[in-house]
């Protein structure tokens, strides 16, 4: 590229056409597969290299390798991480302006205190840690505990808006969302006990969004996409502000595609096998299998064809995309 340095000047017309390229946006994130039977063995080593007290965060990212593995990118928003705690280990207390989430994926007996409401993790669970809380992972169980981090910290920090405060052990105090916004339709009556917490609902039990599932697919049989999104229980927004939660059921057999949209969107098995085919009709399309805990990432204005390998049992998916932060900026599209 010409440039004038002296001046800290530009032309503009050999760039035009690349950052407004025709008809569809140029994207560096790449289909990519990041199989749990190859991270587990590295994740189990680095919990007997690193202790969580150098580490603070034992992390292996999911890093996109179109975007450079260095970048710790999974999408242009969305940052993925394999997160191990130890029996008897701490990650101590801090807060952070990107949001985060945590689905758990194998283990039992830590928890996740977040602004002093301790989060107890199992499988499937999703464990909000939204931008500014407080949170700590602990650990009383026996076995290790491992979970999917999901945050906006790319957007974050490419916004030059992302810095970190450590803080003290936190108290923790009585008071669970989960109990108080147990069943949809009904939330405790605001004069009374309302909270007025801005993220009420912390901790989203599996074995709730299983359940809501399966209950839908029983009652519209003829519905194809059985899928629920994580809300505020109060005001019915996303659960968060810039990445969309979601999970999916696949009836035994079926197969779901998934139309071309603006935002890019994460795939993670939380029960049974799924084939997913990442690609539009017309173009090169990328094939994957997912197996239980595995979890693989398309990039945005791709449609995807999602099939159940089981021929006799439901399989469950968890998702993320970036569709809240593209209805915000307006620039969220379907392409069919
Ligand atoms: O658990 O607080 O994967 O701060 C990256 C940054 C996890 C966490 C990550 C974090 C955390």
């Amino acid at each position: 590229m010409k440039t004038c340095p002296r001046a800290n000047l530009v032309p503009l017309w050999p760039s035009l056409r690349g950052v407004l390229p025709p008809n569809v946006p140029t994207r560096k994130t790449a289909p990519t597969h990041w199989p749990y039977a190859s991270l587990k063995p590295l994740l189990l080593q680095a919990g007997e290299l690193t202790p969580i007290e150098k580490a603070e965060r034992r992390v292996l990212v999911l890093a996109n390798p179109g975007h450079g593995l260095e970048k710790m990118q999974a999408s242009a928003a969305m940052y993925l991480g394999m997160q191990l705690l130890l029996p008897g280990e701490w990650a101590p207390s801090h807060r952070h302006t990107p949001n985060a989430v945590r689905m758990i994926v194998e283990g039992e007996g830590a928890y996740t205190t977040v602004n002093g409401e301790k989060c107890p993790m199992a499988r499937g669970d999703l464990i909000l840690t939204p931008t500014g809380l407080w949170h700590e992972h602990g650990h009383d169980g026996t076995e290790p505990v491992v979970w999917l981090d999901v945050l906006d910290l790319p957007l974050v920090y490419y916004m030059e808006a992302s810095y970190h405060i450590n803080g003290a052990r936190q108290d923790v105090k009585p008071g669970r969302g989960d109990r108080a916004w147990s069943r949809a339709g009904v939330v405790p009556t605001p004069i009374f006990t309302r909270s007025h917490k801005t993220y009420p609902l912390l901790r989203y039990p599996w074995v709730d969004t299983r359940a809501a599932l399966v209950g839908l697919a029983e009652d519209q049989p003829e519905l194809e996409c059985l899928q629920v999104t994580y809300v505020n229980p109060e005001t019915g927004d996303d659960a968060e502000n810039i990445l969309g939660f979601y999970a999916l059921m696949l009836r035994p057999g079926q197969t779901l595609r998934l139309p071309a949209r603006s935002p890019a969107c994460v795939f993670h098995q939380i029960e049974g096998s799924t084939d997913v085919v990442v690609g539009n009709t017309g173009e090169s399309a990328t094939p994957f299998t997912l197996v239980e805990a595995d979890t693989c990432c398309a990039p945005g204005y791709t449609a995807a064809t999602l099939t159940n390998r089981s021929a006799s049992a439901p399989a469950f998916v968890f998702m993320a995309d970036e569709s809240p932060l593209h209805r915000k900026l307006g620039v969220y599209e379907v392409r069919g």
